[in-house]
């Protein structure tokens, strides 16, 4: 099996999910949107996005669709399979998509993606409405982890991993983490697992092109 990835939010967390399950795949760096990779990508994915798991009976895509592929295949309840908690993980993965890692998305997409690949300006307008729906939805959920070390009762799950997948690109997009205190603390115990962390140990991954305004953030001139 090949898991075709990059440094991305969701090829980094397919392959965070692959190490974290010690999953037998090899890593294969893509770069599929890059001049020439085109005609490669295609038949393995349409869309050409990565995450992509390629399999003898077949190629998958999608970070979710992998996670629950690679967690059966190696016996692991990272993806739920029971009654009680599988309609719980799936109520906050959909969730999750439709608005705190919408919002993660949103904000990353014009202060990281945006600038590292020169697609234009940040929007202002485009990161008040994401920092809006972060602020609604990190709000819910600092609630329900007030009381919880994970999204879920029994504890770790992909849930976690997937409503987690954009805040490693923090640094770049400024999301206020700090505000939610017990958001913040879920997120500190998801950084010290060794696959979440540093889910790129000994690949030959390039690193992400910088992205300009992230660095004047950091560093304003006065
Ligand atoms: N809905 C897809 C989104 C995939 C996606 O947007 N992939 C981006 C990275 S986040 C991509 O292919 N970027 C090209 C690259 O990283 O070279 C998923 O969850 O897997």
């Amino acid at each position: 099996m090949k898991l075709h990835y990059s440094r991305n939010p969701n090829p980094r967390l397919a392959v965070a999910v692959a190490r974290h399950l010690g999953s037998p795949v090899t890593f294969h760096y893509a770069s599929p949107f890059a001049p020439g990779q085109a005609e490669t990508y295609r038949p393995l994915n349409p869309s050409l996005s990565i995450p992509i798991l390629e399999e003898a009976r077949g190629t998958l895509w999608e970070a979710d669709a992998i996670a629950c592929r690679l967690s059966r295949l190696s016996g692991s309840t990272l993806w739920r399979t029971d009654d009680e908690d599988e309609p719980d993980m799936i109520r906050w993965l959909s969730w999750g998509k439709a608005n705190f890692v919408m919002a993660c998305d949103r904000v990353h997409f014009e202060y990281g993606t945006k600038q590292r690949y020169g697609l234009g300006p940040v929007d202002p307008v485009k990161v008040e409405e994401g920092m809006a729906l972060f602020h609604r939805s990190a709000a819910i959920l600092d609630a329900h982890l007030q009381s919880r070390r994970h999204l879920l009762d029994s504890g770790l799950s992909y849930a976690d991993f997937r409503m987690a997948s954009f805040l490693p690109f923090n640094d770049v997009a400024g999301l206020p983490l700090g505000d939610y205190p017990a958001l913040e603390t879920w997120y500190r115990r998801l950084d010290d697992l060794p696959a979440w962390r540093d889910p790129f140990a000994g690949l030959d991954a390039p690193p992400l092109p910088k992205a300009p305004l992230a660095v004047e953030r950091q560093n304003p001139v006065e």
